[in-house]
């Protein structure tokens, strides 16, 4: 399959560039479903998401439609009386594949395919595809192959709890279709075992380099938000990297680092994927590795679209906070940045700023307030530091250097036994001064 390289292009919007077109998907037409409950009436359009996913992914949206109900039906996640209601829409619309908010269980993937006559693809579906387009190294692809390959075992597994209810096969009657699942499962299983230990050792290469940054002791700021809120326009701008910028959904999976000067000191500052509400957990799980690029920062900069609607804004918040939960970053010190402010009128500057007081507002695209936020980050970074008294014997000159490099200027007395210094450290890098802490 040709892949999309829009990560070295300037600037370029999926539909506009034709990669469309290369997509397997394209000239599909789907009609978007999903489930409410009552209680999120206010929230805006339920589907929004969805259709941008499509939009990505190269699929037309042909039309729509939510179901109210406390939770989606288990066997045909819409209700009967409902599903007559989509046949319709369906043929009126001309979609020639529907399209579900949610992840669906295989059973519910396969029963709405029985009775709507066209395929019906998922959400996690739909972003394991966009992944697939726009992975382009080789860690990333292995990535998106692990998370493809334990959603579609998850299938496989469904598959076979559902024949083993029915009674076929049992203990020392295994039926024909049972058996080629579970050789399915066992190549499956093999795959991703062997795509796991080529992971681990891409990730040892990383961690090899990631420890050479350490030992540098810069400060590391990870730059985390929602997909396409600006992220890597944001790292263009602070550190002048050229770095594949898109207004499409997951642009960037791959993590890129690039330092930058904030009054003389040096930090590291890495940009990678970005957020969604209802993250697959197969993706979450496959991107560990590069995730971790954000879990070992000492400071998150969590970048929001100011521009978009009320209600998608808060729901992007809410993903974030779920997404940093999930990888263990949920109690990393934040700085919570409002872009794409050269998009807001006086009014919607003032109801942002009102909203978030602790924020920045800045314009990735045209510079506005990134001074205030170079400032912000090294404010917020000498937060993190904390005071320590030392007592370095004369023996050990080394780690006097050692202490001076992440403290930077040291208060000393030379004492018998060695130096007394009284240093700022990052919260970080105190494990390694431990044994020479004064109690
Ligand atoms: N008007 C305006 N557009 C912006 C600004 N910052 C980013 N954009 C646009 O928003 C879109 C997404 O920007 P990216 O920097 O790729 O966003 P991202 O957060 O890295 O997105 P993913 O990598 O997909 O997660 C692009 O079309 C950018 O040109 C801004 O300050 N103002
Ligand atoms: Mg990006």
């Amino acid at each position: 399959m040709e892949r999309s390289r829009n990560g070295r292009k300037k600037e370029s919007s999926y539909a506009a560039d034709g990669a469309g077109l290369s997509n397997p998907r394209a000239r599909q037409r789907a009609l978007a479903i999903g489930v409410v409950d009552g209680r999120g009436t206010d929230e805006g359009d339920p589907l929004a998401e969805l259709k941008e996913l499509l939009r990505t992914a190269g699929v037309a949206t042909a039309g729509e439609m939510v179901q109210q109900r406390s939770a989606p039906d288990p066997d045909r996640y819409f209700g009967r009386g409902k599903l007559d209601e989509l046949k319709e829409a369906i043929a009126a619309s001309g979609a020639n594949l529907i399209a579900c908010d949610d992840e669906l269980a295989p059973r519910q993937e396969r029963n709405l395919e029985a009775a709507l006559d066209v395929p019906v693809i998922d959400r996690t579906a739909v972003i394991l595809d966009i992944f697939a387009d726009h992975a382009h190294s080789a860690e990333g692809n292995l990535q998106v192959e692990l998370a493809q390959l334990e959603y579609n075992m998850a299938r496989m597994r469904g598959l076979w709890t559902h024949l083993d209810r029915l009674g076929v096969g049992g203990v020392g009657t295994r039926g024909p279709g049972e058996t080629q699942i579970e050789t399915d499962r066992r190549l499956a299983r093999d795959r991703i075992a062997a795509l796991r230990r080529r992971l681990a050792q891409l990730e040892r290469n990383r961690g090899m380099m990631r420890a050479r940054r350490q030992s540098s002791s810069l400060p590391r700021v990870a730059l985390a938000g929602y997909t396409n809120a600006g992220k890597s326009t944001l790292l263009r701008t602070l550190t002048g990297a050229e770095v594949g910028v898109g207004d499409r959904l997951f642009h960037t999976l791959d993590p890129t680092t690039r330092s930058v000067e904030l009054s003389g000191r040096d930090y590291l500052l890495t940009d990678t994927v970005g957020f969604i509400e209802k993250l697959p957990h197969q993706l979450v799980e496959a991107f560990k590795a590069t995730l971790e690029e954000t879990v070992l920062a000492d400071l998150i900069v969590q970048v929001l679209d100011a521009a978009a609607p009320e209600a998608r804004r808060l729901a992007d918040l809410r993903a974030v906070d779920a997404a940093l939960e999930e990888i263990g970053a949920g109690e990393k010190p934040r700085l919570l940045v409002l872009n794409k402010a050269d998009l807001l009128d006086p009014d919607e500057r003032d109801e942002v700023l009102l909203r978030h007081p602790e924020a920045v507002l800045v314009s990735a695209l045209d510079g506005e307030g990134i001074e205030a936020l170079r400032e912000r980050i090294e404010a917020a970074f000498a937060d993190t530091l904390t005071e320590v008294e030392l007592l370095i014997p004369y023996s050990e000159g080394a780690r006097l250097h050692e202490l001076h490099e992440v403290a930077g200027d040291l208060e000393r007395t030379e004492e018998a036994d060695g130096v007394r210094v009284c240093a700022r450290v990052p919260a970080s890098e105190l494990h390694r001064f431990d044994d020479l802490a004064v109690a």
